[in-house]
């Protein structure tokens, strides 16, 4: 699995055994498309298709897709319930854990993370971080094709998550990321309770808590063109309610901390 440079010898870099975890639910005119431009753009990579038992029949299409390709790139795992995208990517994280990945990455199915960027995340890893964010919010991030609502919707999640949590992140609720493998094997993945947007935060928050490096690199976002958001005002609710609640506590643990010394 471990592609070679040109050169010939082995390519040592922890980009070299990577997973990209794309979660489905009905992403059946998407899911073709996104796995050929990201083996167009990095044809080394493993792909590991995570369907909610899609009704659109984006499982069956997966395992098509992972039968045709000759080299074994393509993986899929069924889950028979639509259980949410943070379960749907824990889920994920477990099964390239239990295998040979260095570095595993988040991307949705419908064409809003580009792979041709996926280097700019690699390329992080690779020069040592263990968490690289891809940000629409940094110099050089752009979103394209958001209506005005949803991107107030998401700048103000982050200018709310950044100021509740005190954690210095541009995007903390984008999910295009790439994590080694350390990270995500030091993090109770099980106690993750949260679904949506909230998810994202709570990653970046105890990935950034457990002393992990985490930077970010500027993506260019772009709305999708087919198939239907699963974003709700309920994702939206648990999202608040959640990244307060841990903002709180923090302070108060910080002040307990105070105190005492
Ligand atoms: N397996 C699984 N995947 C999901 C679930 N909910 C969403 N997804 C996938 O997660 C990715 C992101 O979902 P979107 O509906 O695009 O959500 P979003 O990007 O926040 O919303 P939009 O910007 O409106 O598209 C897509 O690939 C979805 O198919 C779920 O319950 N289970
Ligand atoms: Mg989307």
């Amino acid at each position: 699995m471990t592609p070679g440079t040109p050169g010939g010898s082995p390519d040592t870099r922890p980009s070299a055994r990577t997973l990209v975890i794309i979660p489905t639910y009905n992403e059946r005119d998407n899911i073709g498309i996104i796995i050929e431009r990201l083996h167009s753009a990095l044809p080394h990579v493993h792909a590991l298709i995570v369907d909610d038992g899609s009704p659109d029949g984006t499982g069956q299409l997966a395992d098509e897709l992972a039968a045709a390709d000759e080299k074994g790139r393509i993986h899929v795992m069924h889950r028979t319930e639509k259980n949410g995208l943070g379960a749907a990517y824990i889920a994920g994280f477990g099964w390239g854990l239990d295998r040979d990945y260095e570095v595993l990455v988040e991307m949705d199915a419908d064409g809003s993370h580009a792979p041709e960027q996926l280097h700019r995340l690699l390329d992080q890893i690779d020069g040592g971080y263990d968490l690289v964010l891809g940000s629409r919010y940094v110099r050089g991030g752009t979103v394209v094709n958001w209506p005005k609502r949803r991107q107030w919707l998401s700048r103000g999640g982050n200018i709310y998550s950044r100021l509740a949590l005190g954690a210095p992140l541009k995007d903390i609720t984008g999910g295009y990321r790439a994590f080694r493998r350390k990270v995500l094997e030091k993090l109770s993945l099980d106690a993750v309770e949260s679904h949506g947007y909230c998810f994202q935060v709570d990653l970046a928050w105890r990935t950034m808590q457990a002393g992990f490096t985490v930077t970010e690199v500027p993506i260019t976002f772009t709305e999708r063109e087919r198939g239907e958001s699963k974003m709700s005002g309920n994702i939206v609710r648990e999202a608040l309610l959640k990244v307060t609640q841990w903002g709180i506590r923090y302070r108060i643990d910080k002040l307990k901390r105070l105190t005492k010394s």
